[in-house]
This record gives C-alpha cells, sequence and structure tokens, in this order.
C-alpha cells in the first residue's frame, strides 16, 4: 500500500485538471508539512507515497530547468521552495519509500503536441526527479491526454497519438538506468499496470499476468490507449507478468476541495478497499489531498490513522500460529522441504508442495481449542507463479464439513473475509483448481477488531 499525493494549482483553482494557464503566485502552502503527509500515509500503514511531480497542468512542484512554470515562480519560500525534496527528507526521516508521477500530458507547455515536447521538456523533467529525488520505488506513467489546453498561449486542442508520441521505449529507459529499482507504472505497464478504475478495487478473478490491448484492432497498445476494462482482472494466459495497482482517493476528488471536507472515506470503506485490492493480490494506492496550506486535513488524517489500526490490529495474530496441519500430500514426501510446517512460518518464499500429479490436495487445520476468526490468508510462493485457480474452505461443526468460503486466483496475498465471524477448532483448505502442482507459502487465521 501507498499514497500519491496530488497538490498544485488546482488546489488553489478547485478544479481536477488545470487548464495550463494558472499563475504560480497562486500557488502558496504557509504551512506546508511533508512530515505531517507522510506521516499521517505511514499511521495509516503504508509504505510510501508517490508525489505527483506535475500534473496536466504542466506546474512543477520542484525548481527544474525545464519550464518557467515551476515553484521557484510562486511565493512559496521566496521562490527557493522544493517540495519535491521536502517530501525526500521525510520519506528518508520516517522511513517511507518515495515514487513519483510526472504527467506526460502538459497543457501549459507551447511544445507539447511537437517531438521537442518529448526529447527537451518531458525526458529532461524525468532525468531531473530520478536523479535528484531518488532512491524512487515506483515511476507513474499517467494515460490522460485530454486535448485541450493553454500551450503557452495558443489555448487550442492538441492531439497526440497516444501509441507512438512519447516514444515509451525510451522514455522507460530513463527510469531504468536512473532508478533501476523502480517499477514503471502505466496501463501498458510495462512493470506493474492500472487496475482499469479510479475505483480502487481488482477483480474478485484477478491474475497478475496482462496483456494489453489496443481499443482498435491492429494497433499498438499505449498509455491512455489500451481496453483498460481487462486491467481488473488481467488474463489467465496473459503474456506478461504485470501486476494491478488499485488507485482511488480518500475524498472524491484527487486534489483538494473544501466542499469535500465532509466525504472523506470512512475508515470502514478504506478497509472494504484493502479487502478488495490488497486481498486480491493488487496494491492499493491511495490519493491524498494537502489542503491550501500544505497539510492534510483533520477527517483526512484520522481516517487513515484509524484504519491504519484496524489493519494492524487483525492481522497481529494469526490465529493458526500453533495449530497441527494434515496435508493429503507432501512433494516426494519429503516433510522437511516441502512439509505444509511452512504455512506457518512467516517465510513468504518457504512452502508446501505436492507431487506434480496432485493439484488438488487438501490440508486439516486443527486449532486444538475453539478460535474465532473472520479472514483467512492465503499467499503462494509468488516467484514460483500464480499457480492456484481456486480453493474451498470447509469448518468442522457437529463431526461434519461445512463450506464457508471459496476464493479464486489465489497468488502472492489472497484475503477472504467472511461476512460473520466463525468459532470453530478445525478447518480444512482444499485447493479445487490448479493447473500444476502446488507451492502454497501461508496459511493464516485472523479476527478483525470488534468496533466499540
Ligand atoms: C488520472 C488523472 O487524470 C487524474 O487527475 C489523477 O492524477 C489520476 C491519479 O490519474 O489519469
Amino acid at each position: 500500500m501507498y499514497c500519491i499525493i496530488h497538490f498544485g494549482p488546482d488546489t488553489y483553482t478547485d478544479k481536477e485538471w488545470g487548464y495550463g494557464d494558472e499563475d504560480p503566485k497562486i500557488v502558496n502552502p504557509t504551512q506546508f508539512s511533508a512530515m505531517q503527509i507522510v506521516g499521517a500515509a505511514k499511521a495509516g500503514g503504508f509504505k510510501g507515497i508517490v508525489v505527483v511531480a506535475k500534473h496536466h497542468d504542466g506546474f512543477c512542484l520542484w525548481p527544474t530547468k525545464t519550464t518557467e512554470h515551476n515553484i521557484s515562480k510562486s511565493p512559496y519560500k521566496n521562490g527557493k521552495g522544493d517540495l519535491l525534496q521536502e517530501y525526500r527528507d521525510a520519506c528518508n526521516k520516517l522511513g517511507m519509500k518515495m515514487g513519483v508521477y510526472c504527467s506526460p500530458w502538459d497543457r501549459n507547455s507551447a511544445l507539447y503536441g511537437k517531438p521537442e515536447y518529448v526529447t527537451d521538456v518531458y525526458r529532461k523533467q524525468l532525468e531531473e526527479l530520478y536523479t535528484h529525488y531518488g532512491p524512487v520505488f515506483i515511476s507513474w506513467f499517467d494515460g490522460a491526454n485530454g486535448g485541450d489546453g493553454y500551450y503557452g498561449g495558443a489555448r487550442e486542442v492538441r492531439k497526440i497519438d497516444r501509441s507512438t508520441y512519447y516514444g515509451w521505449a525510451d522514455t522507460w529507459a530513463i527510469p531504468r538506468k536512473l532508478a533501476p529499482g523502480a517499477v514503471l507504472f502505466g496501463d501498458v505497464g510495462p512493470d506493474v499496470r492500472w487496475v482499469g478504475n479510479e475505483k480502487g478495487h481488482a477483480g474478485e478473478t484477478c491474475w497478475a499476468t496482462y496483456t494489453p490491448h489496443a481499443p482498435d484492432a491492429g494497433k499498438t497498445p499505449g498509455n491512455g490507449y489500451t481496453k483498460d476494462y481487462e486491467g481488473t482482472d488481467g488474463q489467465r494466459d496473459g503474456e506478461f507478468w504485470m501486476p494491478a495497482e488499485c488507485d482511488v482517493s480518500l475524498r472524491p476528488g484527487w486534489f483538494y476541495h473544501k466542499e469535500q471536507d465532509g466525504k472523506v472515506k470512512s475508515p470502514d470503506s478504506l478497509l472494504s478497499l484493502y479487502y478488495q485490492s490488497v486481498g486480491r493480490g493488487a496494491c492499493l494506492d491511495l490519493g491524498l489531498s494537502p489542503d491550501r496550506r500544505g497539510l492534510l486535513y483533520d477527517n483526512d488524517v484520522n481516517s487513515l490513522k484509524e484504519f491504519g489500526k484496524i489493519v494492524k490490529q487483525t492481522f497481529a495474530v494469526n490465529l493458526a500460529k500453533n495449530a497441527t496441519l494434515k496435508a493429503s500430500n507432501v512433494r516426494g514426501g519429503n516433510k522437511v522441504k516441502f512439509g505444509p510446517q511452512h504455512l506457518l512460518d512467516g517465510d513468504r518464499y518457504s512452502y508446501w508442495a505436492t507431487d506434480d500429479q496432485v493439484t488438488t490436495p487438501e490440508l486439516i487445520v486443527d486449532l486444538h481449542h475453539n478460535k474465532t476468526f473472520n479472514v483467512i490468508r492465503l499467499r503462494e510462493n509468488i516467484k514460483l507463479g500464480q499457480r492456484i485457480e481456486a480453493v474451498a474452505v470447509d469448518v468442522l461443526r457437529d463431526g461434519k464439513w461445512e463450506q464457508i468460503a471459496s476464493a479464486t486466483s489465489i497468488g502472492g496475498n489472497r484475503l477472504i473475509r467472511l461476512r460473520q465471524p466463525v468459532n470453530v477448532s478445525k478447518v480444512r483448505l482444499r485447493i479445487t483448481k490448479s493447473p500444476v502442482c502446488i507451492a502454497l507459502s501461508d496459511f493464516g487465521l485472523y479476527r478483525e477488531p470488534v468496533s466499540p
């Protein structure tokens, strides 16, 4: 989980997509505190932030050499401010990761639409960002290219060819070189894909494998030019390993709007988004919107904190920790290497495996005493692929196995959240479909804290 932070001229004009003609002087976050913002994300349990360094309006939050339309022309710190550096310092202090979003679409630049914009402006901005503000863990390549804009005063509609204009292969080469540890995000990946909606959920069945397709037959897909809805489920036979990222904002908009102060998502709704994203093997990317002061509003801070607390408490204790496990098959009879005890050792890459021909094994979990849980966690050793297609979970009641849940596409993390907690001492996991032998790494039973 990480957060994506939108702040800029839109914060002051109350817009979501600035036209590009905004006066830099309006940007003046007199109380800006990267520590408060990053700290709130950390309290929510998020591991990093993505800074929207430039949105579609073209205003750069760092003192770039590529355009005058940047923070140095604002009154902030008398033109000596650099929000990227402040975020970097806060991330370093708080042990958080940092990523960048630099909008390819630039409604301010007179060059937008010409090849020079890509080579002399956009790519140079990426070079500055990766050189000065790393290490970067993710690089966001947004797909929006709306058409009309200020464009240095031209005030016209500029259309670009979304599959070719940005020369993605050459553009991606920049972070590959300067930020080799960063995953590249986009509608077409190449490392992680957009989930295809901004509601924050992956498909109930969600494959990490994916082939982006262009909306028009025979064309090359590009960011902003894919059948984006296919990103929600991915494809079982997808050509690339490109897990989904689920972006959604904490408020209705990505940028701060005063009238949305009462519409901040509640801890409960964040929790349900968590189960629909992280719980389906994807990443949750939550939008934060600092206000005109340069701070997160109290409601936002509180919601993050409460959500973080619930997640932490839920997963603090695996109720299956001291259980006795009995597997119907262990690969080559080698219990030490492939036995089910690996499911409880907290190591995501040690695993229970079966013989090649055994693809629907079962596991009996004896908890010894009755335990109450409402969340079941399964994780495959993802280094060996997303193998398991379907599972069912049973509990023993009055001497009979009763199915209480099922799930599909297990992958690196699958959380099954039951409607009601159950109180039992024996649980059975059945792998009901897998094309090959299994390599399951983790089995957990958890109880969400009961709200007061
Ligand atoms: C979209 C943009 O158009 C939104 O303004 C926002 O930045 C979101 C994260 O990505 O494509």
